[in-house]
């Protein structure tokens, strides 16, 4: 495997440059540490070693250097006029070299092989919850229970150098990500399609054989897919799905196990489930109009009555983010090409134009503007992926393109397990003398 080799040429002088950066600047100061920061969900604080992505406050991700529009040039594609292929992505936060077309395909091909080889236990786990389940109930549960395939547990096991532990990790890595799309489709056929399931394509590419298998197999949806796995793949390493992954996995917890505490993240509401949740406020917000065409005052009243209640508008404000989402931006400008009529497209353009007012009226939002889960949900809809449920997983499968790739950089520069301090309140209220 060409690419095995490539990685071990760029990252064992990188694994000796961390060592020596430790070795000789181990105590240096890089940053002051504020309370506030330790009380708000340590933001801004650097305390993680990331290079597959950047996200800028003002400008939005960067994938090794290269923003989104700049990929949708750059990186490999079917066809001229469509969407970047996700496997040019995964190449490039590998190895931080922009892949030929020949590079894309081999790693297409090298997927489509390895996704043949989920074990049928995982289908009877699958199987054992109720279906209405939710999908990432159904989800984790898969990737967990393919644990039992992980060769880094067994390499581990036979005694292996620490140098080497980044190859097994690879090839879970590998395994793991070819098969995403193979559980993401048998679920979604099994929950919403009276569990008629569709094989692989294996002359499809990852994300086109995703909305293949998921019965959706046209070129539009193809395309919309190969964006979808693109923009939701990573986003620096601090996010809950990214940090949880690489946290797990600094207790040399193989791949399955670190990945599946990257999605529990995800699944939740602040996070991935956005997406689902926006398509829920959407929705409720049209049954209490009574009308599916509301004006943006209605949609400005409605967004007053969630905010007076004490809940979060879904799908607007961000961590770090502080202006509007690149990737939201991206997905509208597809939507404008594509489905330019679509209802629920109108809406969120109309949704865009009140919100952000009346979240900076609020004086307490960081930032007022969509997030990328604004409009996922709408566009899938738009292009006939309906079940809302789905749309979490669909971003979890997109994800472990970032969060498993660093995982592999993580065995690389050999970075230790993480153990940050803890104090009590008492300890706080004497270091700042709080009268
Ligand atoms: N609607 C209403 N209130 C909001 C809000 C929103 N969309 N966003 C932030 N706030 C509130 C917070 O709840 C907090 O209130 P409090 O002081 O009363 O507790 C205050 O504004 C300050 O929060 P802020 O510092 O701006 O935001 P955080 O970093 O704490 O949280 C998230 C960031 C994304 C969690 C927050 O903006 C939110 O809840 N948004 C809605 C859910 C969402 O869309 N999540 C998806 C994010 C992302 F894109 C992804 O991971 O997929």
């Amino acid at each position: 495997d060409y690419i095995k080799e490539k990685i071990i040429e760029i990252g064992r002088p990188k694994a000796e440059m961390v060592k020596d950066l430790l070795k000789k600047h181990g105590d240096d100061v890089i940053q002051d540490v504020t309370l506030g920061q330790v009380l708000t969900g340590m933001k801004g604080m650097v305390s993680l070693l990331t290079c597959t992505s950047k996200l800028d406050a003002e400008e939005g991700i960067r994938f090794r250097g290269y923003s989104i529009p700049q990929l949708q040039e750059l990186l490999p594609k079917v066809k001229k006029e469509g969407e970047p292929l996700p496997e040019g992505l995964f190449y490039l936060m590998l190895t931080g070299e922009l892949p030929t077309k020949e590079d894309v395909n081999q790693i297409s091909e090298q997927w489509a092989q390895r996704s043949q080889g989920i074990p049928p236990h995982v289908f009877d786990v699958i199987n054992a919850l109720p279906k209405d389940a939710h999908p990432m109930i159904q989800f984790n549960t898969a990737i967990l229970a393919m644990s039992t395939e992980s060769q880094f547990r067994k390499a581990y096991l036979t005694g292996m150098d620490k140098k080497d532990y980044w190859g097994p990790t690879y090839e879970g890595v590998m395994d793991l990500i070819s098969r995403l799309p193979v559980i993401a489709a048998y679920i979604y056929r099994r929950v919403f399609h009276n569990e008629q399931y569709i094989d692989i394509d294996p002359s499809h590419d990852w994300a086109a054989n995703l909305a293949h298998m998921m019965g959706h197999d046209t070129e539009e949806v193809h395309r919309l897919m190969r964006l979808y796995m693109m923009i939701h793949a990573d986003h620096e390493g601090g996010n809950v799905s990214a940090h949880a992954t690489h946290l797990v996995g600094s207790a040399l917890s193989n791949p399955y196990y670190s990945f599946s505490a990257g999605m529990n993240g995800l699944a939740g509401p602040l996070h991935g489930m956005a997406n689902q949740n926006v398509m829920h406020w959407i929705h409720k917000m049209m049954r209490e109009i009574g009308s599916e065409n509301p004006t943006e005052s209605q949609i400005k009243e409605y967004a007053e009555m969630t905010l007076k209640k004490g809940q979060v508008i879904p799908g607007y404000g961000h961590a770090v983010l502080r202006k509007t989402d690149p990737r939201f931006t991206v997905q509208l400008e597809f939507a404008k090409k594509y489905a330019p009529n679509a209802p629920l497209i109108q809406m969120v353009d109309k949704i865009y134009n009140v919100v952000p007012g009346l979240l900076t009226q609020t004086g307490k939002v960081k930032n007022p503007w969509p997030n990328v889960d604004a409009i996922s949900g709408s566009l899938l809809s738009s292009f006939g992926i309906t079940e809302y449920p789905i749309y979490t997983v669909l971003f979890g499968v997109s994800r472990s393109l970032g969060v498993l790739t660093q995982l592999i950089w993580d065995r690389l520069y050999g970075l230790p397990i993480e153990r940050p301090k803890s104090q009590n309140l008492k300890w706080f209220v004497d270091k700042v003398n709080y009268q």
